[in-house]
C-alpha cells in the first residue's frame, strides 16, 4: 500500500447540484489555488491533476417528490464513480476535490466496487458536522447532499443505490462518523436503527479527539482501504466559514489536525474525499488553505517532534 500513498490522482468535480447553496462548484479551482499540487509534492508525492470533469449545469430547481436535481445528481456521480474507479484501478490514490457531498456516492461507491474486487476491507470516515443519512420522505429541503450516506446503505433512488453494482455500497461496521452536531429528526431515528457508529460533538467534548480517534481507527489492518470523506463543514466555522451550511461547535484548528493526523499514522488511507468547499462564501480563500493545512497532516507531515518509537509506545 505504501506505493499508492505516493501517487495521487486529483480529480476535480466541479457542481454544486446536491446543494441548497450555489458556489461549490468552484471548490476543485480554490484548492488548486491554494496550491495543493505543490503541497503533496513538497512531501514527496507525485501528483497527477485529471483536471475537472463535465456534466450538466445547475437548474436550480425546487424538488420534486423530496429530490432537488435528481438527474442532474445521477449524472454527476456516475461521472465521478467512473473517473475515480479508474483511477483506482490504475493503482492509484484519487483525491476527489468537490463538489457538494452528493458526490460522496459517486467516490465511494467506486471504492466500494474496487475493495470487493481486490478482496480488501472497507473502513469510511465520514468527518461531517452532519449525518447526511435523508431520504425523500425524510429530508427537510430535498437537498441530495444530505442523503450521499443513506444511498450508499441502499435507501435511496435506484441509480444512486446501485452504482457500486453491487447493493449496498455500506455497511454499518465499515462506517464511522466523526464531528456529528446537526442532525434532522427522522434521519437520528434511522441512523440508530441501522447501528451505525457516531462520534457526535458532544462524544469528542467528553472523551478528547485522541480517544474518538482511537474508537474510529481501531480494527484496521494492512487489508484495509481507509476511505476519508472530509467535509469541509466538520471544522468549526471560525476556521472554515467557506461553507454553505456552518454549524457552530465544530473541532478546532489543533482538534482537526489531531484528527488526521491520527489517520495519517495508520498508513491506510488510500482515498480522500475534500467536498462542501464554497468559494462564493470564503474569505481570501483561507478556508481553502485551512483544508490544505489538514490535507499536509493526513499525508503524514506531523507536528511531532518525538520520535516515532516514543510516540507508540510511550502513552
Ligand atoms: N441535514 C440537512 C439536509 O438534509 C443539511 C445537510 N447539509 C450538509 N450535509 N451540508 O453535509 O438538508
Ligand atoms: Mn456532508
Ligand atoms: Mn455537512
Ligand atoms: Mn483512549
Amino acid at each position: 500500500m505504501q506505493d499508492t500513498r505516493k501517487q495521487v490522482s486529483l480529480v476535480g468535480v466541479p457542481t454544486d447540484v446536491g446543494a441548497g447553496h450555489r458556489g461549490s462548484s468552484m471548490g476543485p479551482e480554490a484548492i488548486r489555488v491554494a496550491g495543493i499540487t505543490q503541497t503533496l509534492e513538497q512531501l514527496g508525492i507525485e501528483v497527477r491533476d485529471c483536471g475537472n470533469l463535465s456534466g450538466p449545469p445547475n437548474p436550480w430547481q425546487p424538488p420534486q417528490e423530496g429530490y432537488r436535481h435528481l438527474e442532474e445528481v445521477i449524472a454527476w456521480n456516475q461521472l465521478a464513480h467512473d473517473a475515480l474507479y479508474a483511477q483506482l484501478s490504475e493503482g492509484r490514490f484519487p483525491i476527489m476535490l468537490g463538489g457538494d457531498h452528493c458526490l460522496g456516492v459517486g467516490s465511494i461507491s467506486a471504492v466500494s466496487r474496487y475493495c470487493r474486487e481486490q478482496g480488501r476491507k472497507l473502513r469510511v470516515l465520514w468527518l461531517d458536522a452532519h449525518t447526511d443519512f435523508n431520504t425523500a420522505d425524510l429530508t427537510p429541503s430535498g437537498n441530495i447532499h444530505g442523503m450521499p450516506v443513506a444511498c450508499l446503505f441502499g435507501y435511496g433512488p435506484r441509480e444512486l443505490v446501485d452504482m457500486a453494482g453491487q447493493a449496498p455500497a455500506l455497511q454499518a461496521d465499515m462506517l464511522r462518523q466523526i464531528g456529528i452536531r446537526s442532525v434532522d429528526d427522522g434521519e437520528k431515528k434511522f441512523i440508530h436503527e441501522q447501528g451505525i457508529e457516531v462520534f457526535d460533538m458532544r462524544y469528542i467534548d467528553e472523551h478528547g479527539m485522541r480517544h474518538t480517534m482511537e474508537q474510529a481507527l481501531h480494527g484496521l489492518d494492512e487489508n484495509t482501504h481507509l476511505h476519508v470523506s472530509f467535509d469541509v463543514d466538520f471544522l468549526d466555522p471560525d476556521i472554515a466559514p467557506g461553507v454553505g451550511t456552518t454549524v457552530r461547535g465544530g473541532p478546532n484548528y489543533r482538534e482537526a489536525q489531531l484528527c488526521m493526523e491520527m489517520i495519517a499514522d495508520t498508513e491506510c488511507m488510500a482515498s480522500l474525499d475534500i467536498v462542501e468547499l464554497n468559494p462564493a462564501l470564503d474569505v481570501r480563500n483561507q478556508t481553502a488553505e485551512v483544508a490544505l493545512d489538514l490535507v499536509r497532516s493526513l499525508f503524514g507531515q506531523s507536528t511531532l517532534v518525538r520520535t516515532k518509537s516514543t510516540h507508540r509506545n510511550g502513552r
